[in-house]
């Protein structure tokens, strides 16, 4: 998974980005590896694989991880060259989803490029400029691909009618997510791309004192845009994140809070992508965590785990995570019966610990 930070400057998404980064690698226990200067793999905490590993005595214990985008911030005008411009928005178009930081705490330290605080206001510049740079994308995509549908190729000519719509959308201020794309050109929408068609995490950047929502105006906002919004204290978070775990914890509840942000960022990440986890783990062999959309059948979620044994798939044996570890193994669970041999139509749910028996 791939998820990308945009917001103003100095809005905390580089304090955000450190505290992921950071209390992902010790939360994970698991080196987080910086891919280029500003991305950032994170291993995905879960108590639930550490418990399925120890129980069948599996080395090592693989996360699950998401890779978070760090860019530079935008500022109202990018796409005509104001700030840094927008150029840096082409490393995030190939992303998953979009955290979007956004300023709600008043600190006067820190300066704000407009200079006042309005959470809305700052969504709102941010986002124009993200509809300005899809609308940029995909004029100049359209110019190409309607030279290429003269030739007449179906999927061309429905990719260009539907750039056309989407172009008239983007310029009305509406998002490409209001634009589905055609069935007979399944691929148009990986081609282009577009910013304003990915999933959006809010994270309301407040005050280190307080254990506040979002605020309203935000939450309304993101209701509407069908996205998810947590808040959160970005400058708290990255000093939490180099204390040891058990200080941090220990902080945590001295503050009165609960979750990490980290914990919150991840689990709001998979609502909004609506995503399970499924694990595999074998006898001195790994334990891995697998992320997969809701719904995933075994035979996809084969696939997830190797093409191989995809291929020559012949079942599956599913157990519940907490029913593995009760019973002590996989034995244990064959001999009460709650190993459960099931074909490659099954729906994987959230926490099945998984063996694909295989013909290689
Ligand atoms: N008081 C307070 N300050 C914060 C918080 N989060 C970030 N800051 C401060 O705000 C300033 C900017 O934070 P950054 O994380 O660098 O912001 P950015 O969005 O990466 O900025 P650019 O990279 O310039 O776009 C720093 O001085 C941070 O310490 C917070 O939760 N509370
Ligand atoms: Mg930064």
């Amino acid at each position: 998974m791939r998820i990308g930070i945009v917001g103003l400057p100095n809005a905390g998404k580089s304090s955000l980005f450190n505290a992921l980064t950071r209390a992902g690698a010790v939360a994970a226990n698991y080196p987080f590896t910086t891919v280029e200067p500003n991305v950032a793999v994170v291993g995905v905490p879960d108590e639930r694989l550490e418990r399925v590993a120890e129980t069948v005595r599996a080395r090592p214990v693989v996360p699950e991880t998401i890779a978070f985008h760090d860019i530079a911030g935008l500022v109202r005008g990018a796409s005509a060259g104001e700030g840094l411009g927008n150029r840096f928005l082409a490393n995030i178009r190939e992303t998953d989803a979009i955290l979007h930081v956004v300023r709600a705490h008043d600190d006067d330290q820190v300066v704000h490029p407009e200079g006042r605080v309005d959470p809305l206001a700052d969504v709102e510049a941010i986002e124009t400029e993200l509809l300005l740079a899809d609308l940029e994308q995909a004029e100049r995509r359209l110019d190409r691909v309607s030279r290429q549908a003269k030739g007449g190729d179906t999927a061309v000519v429905a990719e260009a009618a539907w750039l056309r719509e989407l172009v008239e959308a983007l310029r009305g201020g509406r998002a490409a997510r209001a634009v589905p794309p055609p069935a007979e050109a399944p691929d148009a929408l990986r081609a282009l791309g577009p910013l304003t068609a990915k999933p959006v995490l809010y994270v309301a950047n407040v005050d280190e004192g307080s254990a506040a929502d979002a605020p309203d105006a935000l939450r309304r906002h993101a209701e509407a845009a069908e996205a998810g919004a947590v808040a959160l204290s970005a400058r708290l978070e990255s000093e939490l994140a180099e204390l040891e775990p058990d200080e941090a914890a220990a902080m945590r509840v001295e503050l009165g809070g609960g979750e990490s942000g980290l914990a919150r960022v991840i689990r709001s990440a998979f609502e909004l992508l609506d995503l399970i986890s499924f694990f595999t783990a074998g006898e001195d062999k790994e334990a891995r965590a697998h992320a997969v959309a809701r719904g995933t059948t075994a035979w996809g979620a084969a696939g997830k785990v190797h093409s191989d044994i995809q291929r020559g798939f012949v079942r599956a044996e599913i157990v519940p995570w907490h029913v593995l570890v009760e019973l002590g193994g996989y034995a244990g669970a064959r001999d009460r019966g709650l190993l459960r041999l099931e074909g490659r139509d099954y729906a994987v749910q959230d926490g099945d610990v998984l063996t694909v028996r295989f013909t290689p």
